[in-house]
């Protein structure tokens, strides 16, 4: 039996927030999360205004929701949660980051996708923005970045040392540039090849938390997964992570008692190219999440449990 140590679900005591309330959808659920043993408080679905599709891609629209993001992040991490933002595209993680810098000091971010998302504005040959948050967030990068309408809210919170990315493999010639030229942290999918998930994971928790206490923020873009799981996105890449390797690394952030936020993003139930495309990247995102809040492979049973006895 490995590893020696039993798993009990613990219940903390919970009380949901009276201040705040996102939209009517909010929901506190006393009945513990299936698996986890965690409870959990639905804070909502965030409102957004309507956007004329002309705007869609304008960087004034996309600031203006996750600036919104970045404010309701914070308040769930302040009021001592674990905050989860499902998205949606990546761009999100611009908000959600920031939003935690705002509520703990210095977070460490795990960033796990095909992609690198660093290009800056002027690197981007698409436009996307969900192709550039990480350059938003990087100190170094500052003097690199454009003003853009509606972003004067944010400032960087990162340094190059406090991300790793794991999963990489459809790095644009500028993204590779700056990982390279700025010290960037990363585990390209030939890396996990090279020295497997569960060694990828023990470099990765070394070298963020060392011997500081500091909380975690995972940033997980379901495409990191291979297409044949996770067709639902936006920008499949051919030779991703499998199920096992991404369920350890949300089992070992679980384990490392230290994550504080989880973005699961780019799912896109509108694509994919057969019906159950939407259903199975949804059941597979949903999977993630249940193993970052303490679901096991191996099975749990709460710590009174007793076998039945023949009467
Ligand atoms: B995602 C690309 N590098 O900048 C770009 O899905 C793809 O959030 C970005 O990782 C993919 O548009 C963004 C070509
Ligand atoms: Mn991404
Ligand atoms: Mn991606
Ligand atoms: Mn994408």
């Amino acid at each position: 039996m490995y590893p020696l140590k039993t798993v009990h679900p613990s219940v903390p005591p919970f009380h949901p927030p009276s201040h705040f309330k996102f939209s009517s959808e909010s929901h506190f659920s006393h009945e513990p999360f299936p698996h986890t043993g965690c409870s959990v408080f639905d804070y909502g679905d965030l409102t957004f205004e309507d956007v004329p599709r002309a705007d869609w891609n304008t960087s004034w629209s996309v600031a203006c929701a996750v600036h919104q993001v970045a404010k309701a992040v914070c308040r769930v991490i302040r009021d001592g949660h674990t905050c989860v933002t499902l998205g949606g595209d990546h761009s999100l993680a611009l908000g959600s980051v920031f939003g935690h810098s705002l509520a703990q000091q210095n977070p460490a971010v795990i960033w796990v996708d095909a992609h690198a998302d660093v290009n800056t504005p002027l690197t981007s040959r698409t436009g996307n923005l969900h192709g550039q948050p990480v350059a938003f967030l990087l100190h170094e990068l500052q003097d690199k970045i454009p003003s853009l309408s509606g972003f004067s809210w944010l400032s960087p919170c990162l340094s190059a040392r406090d991300i790793v990315y794991i999963g990489l493999r459809d790095v644009d010639p500028a993204e590779h540039f700056i990982l390279k030229n700025y010290g960037l942290q990363y585990f390209s999918t030939r890396h996990i090849d090279e020295l497997g998930i569960h060694k990828v994971m023990e470099m990765t928790l070394d070298y963020l938390i060392q011997h500081s206490k500091r909380s975690i923020h995972l940033s997980f873009d379901i495409d990191a997964f291979d297409p044949s799981l996770a067709p639902a996105t936006g920008t499949p890449v051919p030779g991703g992570l499998t199920l096992r390797e991404g369920l350890y690394i949300a089992e070992e952030l679980h384990n490392s008692g230290a994550l504080s936020a989880l973005d699961l993003v780019e799912v896109n139930p509108r694509l994919g190219s057969d019906p159950n495309a939407a259903d199975v990247t949804l059941d597979l995102a949903m999977d993630v999440i249940l193993s970052c809040l303490g679901k096991v492979r191996e099975g749990m049973h709460t710590k009174g449990y007793r076998l039945p006895c023949p009467s």
